[in-house]
């Protein structure tokens, strides 16, 4: 499998419950390197935009509103099949489906206030990635795997 990148969000709910530490821990202890990683604040703009692809969808403003509620930890992680494993290590999108284990399952509290973020595809990650981070603050930061 391929060395490949991904991007991460430590969401509202998650770093409000003090769990981004036991998180990023995982994400190392699963074998993925943090390449890039910033606190933040989302603006209600930031926040729009991020979700604009679900603008139509019934729950987008109580999601624009909870992703603005306190500040997120945005990460590019890497790793051999990367997105896919992010996306294994944090469970379903509802953390009351996510099994144990998962950051869902274990940091979420229901299907908006879910903990964590991740690309579910390679396209999606590179745009994500660059809606987060300046080519600056990522070029040639790579760790042995
Ligand atoms: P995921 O790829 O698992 O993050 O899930 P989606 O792209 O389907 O949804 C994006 C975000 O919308 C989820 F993380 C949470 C939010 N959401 C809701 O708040 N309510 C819903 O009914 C569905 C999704």
């Amino acid at each position: 499998m391929a060395v490949e990148r991904t991007f991460a969000i430590i969401k509202p709910d998650a770093v409000a419950k003090k769990v981004a530490g036991q998180i990023i821990a995982r994400i190392e202890e699963n074998g993925l390197t943090v390449v890039a990683m910033k606190k933040m604040q989302l603006s209600e703009q930031g926040a729009q935009g991020f979700y604009a692809v679900h603008k139509e969808r019934p729950f987008f403003g109580e999601l624009v509103t909870f992703m603005t509620s306190g500040p997120v930890v945005a990460m590019i992680l890497e790793g051999e099949g990367a997105i896919k494993q992010w996306r294994d290590l944090m469970g379903p999108t509802n953390s009351n489906e996510a099994p144990a284990g998962t950051m869902r399952g274990d940091f979420g509290t229901d299907i908006e206030q879910n903990a964590t973020h991740g690309s579910d595809a390679p396209e999606t990650a590179k745009l994500e990635t660059s809606y987060f981070f300046n080519a600056n603050e990522i070029s040639g930061i790579t760790e042995a795997l």
